[in-house]
């Protein structure tokens, strides 16, 4: 078959774990702690040694952010006030790691929605914000899992890891390197998120995405073309996690609150507001694309405000649920999974030509641009 050398979407696939946290009930365990600690330390925090731990609210948590709940993979023990981290039993080297699995899942999902047999498939690319283990790479374990006779590699760009895998994807595709890329994303977030953390304790939550990106030549009729990918990044620290393999070359710090996810959500939100609003409508102007002309946006799912500015800027108006669809309420953020998330739960009902845009933008900084066009 002669290829074409232009990059599509052929379909999406989404794994949802099955337990959810609502804001009342991790308030409510989180208060508990509060209240366990604030009891234990009594005497260290009259004596002003140590500091009183401040309660949480359900009506901050929606106000600051959108998000209503979240789904994890282990609830119980992340709500239980003396564990409040996820927990399950180790696998063997010889079982599907935790994070495979739920990438299988979802790239499963996706290859049934193409009709794509995984012998057909050239390449898995693992892009997320954590991985299981330094090495053998998940996306080699996934691409096995699945029956794929190819290569794979994982890529981590924090939230902005599957708009940066599809990008890659397409470039295979535009190179002639492959003609089908599975670009999976598979996000434990609870595992590095500080659940004792005030600030910080309600934002992220469990999922795995997956992105089928191939040449239009063997692509199924419904697809999405690919008009035009767009990379940023800027370094910043207001966005960090310092948990890393030389973390026990200084044993006296090792387990500190930094060595999960920590930010300063205010700066963030200032700084990659602007920053992404003004390279989307780049993007669209060297695309020859107006932006008040795009018919849906799947932005990054991390906070309600962002989203609502951003939008605003880039369609000239304020951005109803059907231009700019939202999933943070129910899924929280789930980094580098959000923006495909909106896109796989909301782009059924656009009819062909439709134009839209799969925007992330996170730590790093880093954000990406997929504008996509509705082929049939
Ligand atoms: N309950 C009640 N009050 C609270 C709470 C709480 N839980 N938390 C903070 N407050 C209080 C503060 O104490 C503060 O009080 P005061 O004004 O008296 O000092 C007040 O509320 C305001 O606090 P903030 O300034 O922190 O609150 P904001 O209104 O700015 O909202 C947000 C905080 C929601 C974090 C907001 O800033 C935000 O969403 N910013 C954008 C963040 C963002 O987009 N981040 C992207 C990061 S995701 C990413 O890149 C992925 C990384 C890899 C993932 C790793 C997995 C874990």
């Amino acid at each position: 078959m002669e290829l074409t050398h232009r990059p599509v979407i052929s379909s999406t696939g989404l794994f949802t774990p099955s337990e959810t946290i609502s804001n009342a009930e991790l308030v409510e365990s989180f208060n508990n702690y509060v209240e366990l600690f604030n009891t234990r330390n009594a005497d260290a925090i009259s004596a002003g040694e140590v500091e009183a731990l401040a309660p949480s609210s359900v009506e901050f948590i929606e106000k600051a952010s959108g998000i209503k709940a979240r789904h994890v993979m282990a609830k119980d023990p992340i709500l239980d006030p003396e564990t409040m981290e996820p927990r399950w039993p180790e696998r063997g080297n010889d079982e599907l790691s935790i994070l495979a699995e739920i990438g299988v899942l979802a790239a499963r999902q996706a290859l049934e929605k193409a009709g794509r047999d995984a012998k057909d498939v050239d390449a898995v690319l693992c892009a997320a914000s954590n991985m299981q283990r330094p090495y053998p790479a998940m996306a080699i374990e996934i691409q096995q899992a699945l029956g794929i006779d190819g290569f794979g590699f994982d890529m981590n760009v924090a939230c902005s890891s599957a708009t940066f895998g599809i990008q890659t994807a397409a470039d295979y595709i535009r190179a002639g390197n492959a003609r089908s890329v599975l670009v999976v994303s598979p996000e434990i977030t609870s595992g590095h998120l500080n659940w004792r953390d005030r600030d910080s304790h309600f934002i992220f939550g469990d999922v795995a995405t997956a992105v089928l990106v191939e040449d239009a030549a063997i692509a199924p009729a419904e697809h999405w073309d690919i008009l035009g990918t767009k990379l940023k990044t800027v370094f910043s620290n207001n966005i960090r996690n310092n948990f890393g393999f030389l973390n026990r070359a200084s044993p006296e710090t090792e387990g500190t609150p930094d060595k999960l996810f920590v930010q300063e959500g205010r700066k963030v939100f200032k700084e990659v507001v602007p920053m992404v609003a003004q390279m989307i409508i780049d993007e669209a102007d060297r695309l020859g694309i107006e932006p008040e002309g795009l018919r849906r946006l799947w932005l990054h799912q991390a906070n309600a405000g962002m989203n609502r500015l951003i939008a605003h800027r880039v369609l000239g108006h304020e951005a109803n649920d059907d231009e700019s669809p939202t999933v943070l309420d129910t899924y929280g953020n789930t980094s580098s999974a959000g923006s495909i998330i909106a896109f796989h739960l909301n782009s059924e009902d656009l009819k062909a030509g439709d134009t839209g845009l799969i925007c992330s933008f996170g730590a790093g900084y880093s954000a990406g641009t997929v504008f996509v066009r509705k082929a049939a």
